[in-house]
């Protein structure tokens, strides 16, 4: 039987999982830092068997290696970035995530991200609360939205539930995959550089981690090209930050929109004084009801590995 030293919470939680993990099982927390964390790991590290985290503090590499005992990671968040994943698979230590029950929040963040970049819908609300438009100013004009050649970098199934909803808006969509959908009725392109050469808007729906970090670099900003847009919903890695914040001074890009940066909670200073880019503090899943479902979603994986050793959304 897993008992509660043999189960630690990494990092902060959502309220609901942190509290079951004491009430339910009486588990131990992680110190963030310092000789604190060094007593705790020296004192607990070999009986720990389970890490309950999320995708901001992960196990990572250090971490890892100091639970020579762990047997699986239960991640609230659909990405996992923050842990060691290499490591993991070598220990053939399980990770589950919490897929599915958010893709519909993060799309609609993806589409209001979309609308309000090209139609400046934040720079316009801040036109009127500033009282411009009364002094009789006319707020400049903005880019259409419908019926753009949009290119999704990453379908999967939070892309796909954006590209359904593009198409409600008209749009054209295409995509690049490390290998091509059979079956997708969108057009697929062999690169991200060749996917934002072939449309207006590209948007970032592709997991974090090392293989995609720095995909959009600043070659491919350039394909994105003056007119072009860039979302980012999926994590800040997969760009080129300082190669993105020279585009949109420069004009390389038309304008961003952005949920997620390298180094949160800060996004770029530079950006701040900039009218062409929307910025969110990574809201994505961030509803009541989606956070519900994945705080429900961690704490039916925890349950069932605890009882029967099985992850239920196991990633692959
Ligand atoms: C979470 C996310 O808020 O699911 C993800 O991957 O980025 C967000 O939905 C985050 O992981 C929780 O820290």
């Amino acid at each position: 039987p897993i008992s509660g030293n043999a189960i630690v919470r990494v990092g902060p939680v959502n309220p609901t999982v942190a509290q079951a993990l004491v009430d339910d099982y009486d588990s131990l927390v992680l110190p963030d830092a310092g000789d604190a964390r060094d007593q705790f790991l020296n004192e607990h590290g070999e009986a720990i068997r389970v890490a309950v985290c999320s995708g901001k503090i992960g196990v990572d590499t250090e971490l890892m290696k100091r639970l020579p005992n762990l047997e699986a990671i239960v991640n609230f968040g659909v990405g996992y970035d923050a842990s060691d994943v290499a490591q993991a698979a070598e220990r053939n230590i399980p990770i589950s995530n919490t897929p599915d029950v958010l893709t519909d929040c993060v799309a609609d963040t993806a589409l209001g991200l979309y609308l309000n970049t090209l139609r400046s819908l934040g720079a316009a609300e801040r036109f009127v609360r500033a009282g411009t438009w009364a002094t009789g100013a006319n707020f400049p004009l903005a880019t259409r939205a419908s019926s753009k050649r949009v290119g999704i970098l990453g379908l999967g199934r939070i892309g796909a539930a954006i590209a359904k909803r593009l198409e409600a808006f008209g749009c054209e969509i295409h995509y690049h995959n490390r290998s091509e959908i059979s079956g997708s009725p969108y057009t697929y392109h062999p690169s991200a550089a060749a996917l934002a050469e072939a449309t207006d808007v590209l948007v970032v729906a592709a997991a974090g981690g090392p293989a995609s970090a720095g995909l959009v670099d600043a070659t491919v900003l350039e394909a994105i090209g003056p007119k072009g847009f860039l979302i980012n919903i999926a994590r800040g890695s997969v760009v080129d930050e300082q190669a993105l914040v020279a585009a949109l001074q420069n004009g390389t890009i038309a304008g961003a929109g952005l949920d997620v940066f390298v180094n949160e909670p800060h996004a770029p200073e530079e950006l701040f004084a900039l009218e062409n880019v929307v910025l969110l503090p990574h809201l994505g899943s961030g509803t009541h009801e989606t956070r519900a479902d994945m705080a429900a979603l961690v704490l039916d994986n925890l349950r069932s590995y605890v009882d029967s050793g099985e992850l239920i959304t196991p990633v692959s």
